[in-house]
């Protein structure tokens, strides 16, 4: 079954790891996969552009289906084996309408994210526009006010009670805040569920490699 997968992925990536967790939570564990490095551009070989026209990672074979999509990954798979593992889509309309409204969500949460991060990585700091700035840092903060007040209302999981894909492709994003420095004192709720959450099985399982060894930042400390 799984052996008839194969992950090209990169270490930190997002949309790789909401791969990774689906996979895991759906117990298909023992698939292919290789780690490719964005440092050395291993993304632009010809490997994964034979998967991917544009060149990115995650590059997802299921037997003759490419998905290379990470939603689109995550849903084939839930819905292939439905049966088998997590359930990751709920029954009741209400949490599924929660469910789904919440993933759709995390692509604008995730670009806002991805845009402040990215100008203050690419910007040397003497370099930066005050507006620029400005406009991502208060983007990203009325967000994360969004998240926050998600979260307070729940007592586990963004759909409810149960873990299901809006968490999958969540968390990935809710840690990179972690890693770059949210203050946990300003987000009590993201800081809970991230804690609830790092030590699940399928998410530890797939911790991206790099960050045991080199260090995070503290980017968004005054966020
Ligand atoms: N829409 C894709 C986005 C994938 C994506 O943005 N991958 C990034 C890594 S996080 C990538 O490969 N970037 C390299 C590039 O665009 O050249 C998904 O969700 O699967």
């Amino acid at each position: 079954m799984a052996k008839d997968m194969t992950l090209l992925w990169g270490s930190g990536s997002a949309p790789c790891w909401r791969v990774m967790i689906t996979l895991e939570e759906k117990q298909l564990q023992g698939y292919n996969q290789k780690l490719l490095s964005f440092d050395k551009m291993e993304h632009k070989s010809q490997e994964v552009l034979d998967m991917n026209p544009r060149s990115q990672l995650p590059a997802f074979k299921c037997g003759k289906h490419i998905l290379n999509e990470s939603y689109a990954a995550c849903f084939f798979l839930e819905n292939q084996y439905k049966s088998q593992g997590t359930k990751l889509i709920p029954d009741s309309p209400d949490a599924q309408a929660l469910m789904y409204q919440r993933m759709f969500e995390v692509l604008t949460f995730h670009q806002k994210m991805v845009d402040f991060v990215a100008y203050n990585y690419r910007v040397p700091e003497g370099e930066r526009h005050d507006s620029a700035v400005q406009r991502n840092k208060e983007a990203l903060t009325a967000e994360l006010k969004l998240w926050e007040g998600y979260l307070k209302k729940t007592d586990c999981c963004l759909a409810g009670k149960e873990f299901t894909l809006a968490d999958v492709v969540f968390f990935p994003s809710a840690t990179f805040l972690f890693r770059l420095g949210l203050s946990s004192e300003r987000y009590p709720a993201l800081t809970k569920y991230y804690n609830s959450l790092k030590d699940r099985p399928s998410i530890k399982a797939t911790w991206p490699p790099h960050w045991q060894t080199s260090p995070g930042s503290d980017m968004l400390k005054t966020i």
